[in-house]
């Protein structure tokens, strides 16, 4: 016969499976609680509805007591294994497959750290820009031939003004450091690495790569100051002291003086190293900001001078890590990315390079 000993022994029932026996020998087929509610059937209707309250109530509180029990139980377990099952973060992490740092973010950041120790801070802005930015601010005219179909992508927007001027894919990051100028006051020292956009595909030629533009503006700028920064900057990059620099007279529309700068070369252990003189290769584009850049962004460049030079960051990674085919940094081969990829966690010290 099911009663309050039964209730009892539910509250104190040990674990999970005690429990699980209790229910069955009540409210199971042949339990104790089903018993007797079989019993009434064979009651008289006094007796019956005499006894019918009490044995229904009885199952009520069975049931409940059995629910309480078992949810009792169950925060019992997963107290025991939140306070067991604990993850030792300092173990070794499972073998998962390891990613690489791509060699042009290597670079990238290797850069920023080298202009970071010269005061310079990053810039950055968007890949799709207003041709003002791209184009007219630095001096380049609307009949510019740089300006030409075949080498800009242009763009518009869906749905958008068929009148209003249609934007492009930036072709260089100078854009960025035209919205510098125009949203801070000077003096400024930025550079402005990222992809930039030209309609232009072959062995040496992909049509995204990433260039790095340095600006400096301030009072008093002039040639000296550009030179000796490329020399710094240089041989920080490439981690050799012998770095020669030449600077040869070149165009640009938004530098004037315009000089591309190339650094010596000697063979060592059979390659061509940047270091020493045997011959010379461009490494950069260069000059003093044109005074219709200055006065394009509002500036006075009678009170305000700068220099400005662009590289292509690929084609550093390529010189200082030794990659001879450029299309290969945007297959996304795994097995190039393996051999010629940094370790996620290595910090971007200059000390992993080929001069090391
Ligand atoms: C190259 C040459 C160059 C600049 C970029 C620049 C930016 C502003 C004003 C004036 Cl806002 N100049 N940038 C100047 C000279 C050369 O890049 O060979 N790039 C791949």
């Amino acid at each position: 016969m099911a009663d309050s000993d039964d209730i009892d022994r539910i509250r104190s029932a040990p674990d999970l499976q005690a429990l699980e026996a209790l229910r069955v020998s009540t409210l199971g087929k042949s339990g104790s609680v089903t018993a007797r509610l079989k019993s009434l059937g064979k009651m008289s209707p006094e007796e019956r509805s005499a006894e019918a309250p009490k044995i229904h109530s009885l199952r009520e509180a069975v049931t409940a007591a059995l629910a309480g029990r078992k949810a009792e139980l169950e925060n019992a377990e997963l107290e025991q294994k939140l306070a067991t099952e604990r993850i030792d973060l300092s173990l070794p992490a499972p073998q998962t497959p390891e990613g690489s740092v791509h060699p042009v973010s290597q670079v990238m950041d290797e850069l920023a750290e080298i202009f970071a120790d010269l005061g310079f801070s990053v810039a950055e802005g968007p890949e799709i820009e207003e041709q003002w930015y791209n184009f007219t601010a630095l001096n380049m005219p609307e009949f510019h031939p740089a300006r030409a179909m075949q080498d800009t992508f242009y763009c518009r927007k869906i749905g958008g003004d068929p009148d209003a001027e249609a934007h492009v894919l930036r072709t260089h990051t100078s854009p960025v450091q035209i919205r510098a100028m125009t949203s801070q006051p000077p003096p400024l020292r930025i550079i402005a690495p990222g992809r930039v956009y030209r309609s232009d595909s072959d062995a040496t030629h992909t049509p995204m790569f990433h260039q790095i533009e340095g600006l400096v503006i301030d009072k008093g700028i002039h040639l000296g100051h550009l030179k000796w920064t490329l020399e710094t900057f240089l041989k920080a990059f490439f981690e050799r002291d012998d770095v020669v620099l030449r600077m040869r007279p070149s165009y640009f529309p938004f530098t004037e003086p315009s000089a591309e700068v190339d650094v010596g070369w000697s063979m060592e252990k059979g390659r061509r190293v940047v270091g020493g003189c045997e011959g010379w290769m461009e490494v950069l584009g260069s000059g003093m900001v044109h005074p219709n850049v200055i006065a394009n962004c509002g500036l006075d460049p009678e009170e305000w001078q700068g220099f400005a030079f662009g590289t292509g960051v690929d084609r550093l990674a390529m010189l200082k890590y030794g990659m001879s085919d450029l299309r290969a940094f945007f297959d996304g081969d795994l097995r190039w990315l393996r051999h010629y990829g940094f370790r996620s966690l290595d910090v971007p010290t200059l000390s992993g390079g080929v001069g090391a």
